[in-house]
């Protein structure tokens, strides 16, 4: 059965995405657009928490149920919720277009009712050899975020 989800991201960043998942452990497709970023890579995590009662910082760090190190959207070792990053061309909207064989929408490591965060600056994927690297990839700034909930089909 597929399962879908949205998530309108509000903040100096705003924009909406899907998700959509066709069967439990298959792969999650994200889908669709941002606008108001800055040219180049923007940090794109999917949060603990569905709570934006204090703004973008209520939603916790990145979602990591497995307690693994931050990393690449590739990664064996990486937080559930590492989509690595979406580049803006300095022009027009920012797709979207990520598949994930991470995140899932059943279960009880469902990324639904979690929050969407864009950040100011370039996930380094841990890479990056700054304190921040193995935590949140010192992607900066959360610019934008929303919490994903169930879609209307
Ligand atoms: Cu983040
Ligand atoms: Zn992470």
């Amino acid at each position: 059965m597929v399962v879908k989800a949205v998530c309108v991201i509000n903040g100096d960043a705003k924009g909406t995405v899907f998700f959509e998942q066709e069967d439990n452990g298959a792969p999650v497709k994200v889908t669709g657009e941002v606008t108001g970023l800055g040219k180049g890579l923007h940090g794109f995590h999917v949060h603990e928490f569905g709570d934006n009662t204090n703004g973008c910082m209520s939603s916790g760090p990145h979602f990591n149920p497995h307690s693994k190190e931050h990393g690449a959207p590739g990664d064996e070792n990486r937080h559930l919720g590492d989509l690595g990053n979406i580049e803006a061309s300095g022009s027009g909207p920012t797709a979207v277009n990520i598949t994930d064989s991470k995140i899932t929408l059943v279960g009880a490591n469902s990324i639904i009712g979690r929050t969407v965060v864009v950040h100011a600056d370039p996930d380094d994927l841990g890479k990056g050899g700054h304190e921040l690297s193995k935590s949140t990839g010192n992607a900066g700034a959360r610019i934008g975020c929303g919490v994903i909930g169930i879609a209307k089909i």
